[in-house]
């Protein structure tokens, strides 16, 4: 009889608020020990001279997201969770997507039934609210709230989904009045519209002017936007996968009046730019996603955004689809223009080792930063923390261990997820996750799964601590 089940010995455990070298001890699936000489284990992992680090926590994926006619995502909840572990990510928060007409409770359902049982990471779903009805603000987003579904999305483009104004207001004050956190996708509708209408007036169809018609200035002016209607209504807002400067520059601003904004940006919008779209036969299919990657200054302004703080959370924005498939990019429904290419690229994978190599090895970021913006900071804003989120006794033992030294090119072969490309075919990473764990099991070890059991589970979570700050201070008397 041993005293745990694992130890990990040796390695330098980082937080996002400390590191030292230390080892670490579990017992069925929890943090139980943290020190030196803490006794046997059943297995004991050597990680001397490795980065010892929480689960990072993806808190922006896609999954079998119905997206339109005869387009089928790539990943199912099997092999996107599997992407992710393999990838040094042990928790995602994946949307559900509520179409026109559909209710809450119909939607959550459709994406349990996909999810239940079928999952290497830990779940817990947001919301994607397309249909503001009465009877979901009303009714239904306060019954789900209070059941650990603490935040939701919408969106200000794709016609057929957008929100107008005012129903992003009302939309807003339900997320005031029930505690949740509101996440929009910001880009102009009316303005991506008029200059698609003006494109294919030219018969300008290819990739590339997916990027000409959703210009950095509709991006920036819905951020504005979204930010000035959460002032309104005075809640916090998360403003997703940011492209660049103007936008940040944005949230900067609004940080700087007090206002409660976080920013988020994604790996797509500090390695790609929009000439990857204006590739020949239709390649450049690969590369759309919305909003579009930029160009070398939104990049470095991407990056200055990290830095400085105006983004903590990096998430993947993972939306897969396969390229040469009937389904996929390629010929969508036989369909031949940008407009029907399905917007979105695989990430969940390549994530953190894009953000160690680019970021860490490049001497942009130090490791507790890393670990804040793979995970903390995710944990944390969507109410999953302590649980997630940290190495410490009591926490769930999410733990993945980094070689640093560990070198080579993202290549699609060693990849795990259900596209047949990557869009970083090539990069050269430094530093890769060599061994994930999920509350206590390892589900990858050596870049490969484990074939572990699937013992994924879905998580409800606690509301937001920055929707209680919010809440609190306008309670308060005075
Ligand atoms: N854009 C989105 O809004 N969602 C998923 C992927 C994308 O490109
Ligand atoms: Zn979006
Ligand atoms: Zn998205």
């Amino acid at each position: 009889m041993t005293d745990f089940d694992t130890i990990i010995a040796n390695g330098l455990v980082v937080n996002a608020d400390e590191q030292q070298i230390c080892d670490i001890a579990i017992r069925n699936g929890i943090i139980v020990a943290m020190g030196t000489n803490l006794g046997t284990a059943a297995r004991t992992i050597d990680a001397r001279g490795k980065i010892v680090v929480p689960g990072g926590i993806d808190s922006h994926v896609h999954i079998a997201q119905p997206s339109g006619d005869g387009i089928v995502m790539a990943d199912g909840f099997a092999s996107g969770t599997l992407s992710a572990v393999c990838g040094g990510t042990t928790t995602i928060l994946p949307f559900c997507l509520q179409q026109k007409g559909q209710s809450l409770r119909e939607v959550l359902k459709d994406y349990h039934a996909k999810a239940d049982g079928n999952c290497h990471a830990d779940v817990s779903f947001h919301l994607i609210v397309t249909d503001p009805t009465p009877n979901v603000l009303g009714q239904e987003l306060p019954a789900l709230v209070e059941e650990g579904y603490t935040s939701f999305k919408v969106f200000m483009t794709y016609e057929g989904m957008r929100l107008y104004d005012d129903e992003i207001l009302a939309t807003m004050d339900c997320a005031r009045e029930t505690g949740a956190l509101m996440m929009v996708h910001c880009e102009n509708e009316d303005a991506i519209r008029y200059l698609i209408g003006k494109h294919e007036d030219q018969a300008r169809l290819e990739p590339k002017y997916h990027a000409t018609t959703r210009p950095q200035v509709v991006e920036r002016e819905a951020t504005h936007r979204a930010i000035s209607l959460a002032e309104v209504v005075d809640v916090p807002v998360v403003i997703v996968h940011v492209s660049n400067g103007p936008a940040m520059l944005e949230i900067r601003a609004a940080k700087a009046r007090g206002r409660a904004v976080v920013g988020e940006t994604c790996p797509q919008y500090l390695m790609l730019t929009a000439d990857d779209l204006d590739m020949a036969e239709w390649e450049g299919a690969k590369f759309v996603c919305s909003p579009p990657p930029r160009d070398a200054e939104s990049q470095i302004a991407c990056w200055e955004g990290i830095e400085t703080g105006v983004f903590d959370l990096f998430s993947s924005d993972h939306c897969p689809f396969r390229y040469d498939d009937p389904h996929g990019k390629l010929s969508p429904d036989g369909k031949r223009s940008f407009r029907w290419i399905p917007n979105g690229i695989p990430g969940v994978e390549t994530r953190l080792p894009i953000l160690f190599s680019e970021g860490v090895a490049k001497g942009r970021i130090d490791l507790q930063r890393f670990v804040a913006l793979s995970s903390t900071n995710h944990a944390k804003l969507y109410g999953l923390y302590p649980r997630k989120g940290v190495i410490a006794v009591g926490s769930d033992a999410d733990i993945v261990i980094w070689d640093a030294d560990k070198s080579g090119p993202i290549l699609q072969t060693g990849l795990h997820h259900g596209a047949d490309y990557t869009p970083y075919e090539g990069l050269h990473i430094n530093g890769w996750p060599v061994l994930s764990m999920l509350r206590g099991s390892v589900v990858m070890e050596d870049g490969e799964p484990t074939g572990a059991t699937l013992i994924g589970k879905h998580l409800a979570r606690d509301r937001s601590p920055l929707v209680d700050v919010a809440r609190l201070l306008n309670d308060s008397p005075g």
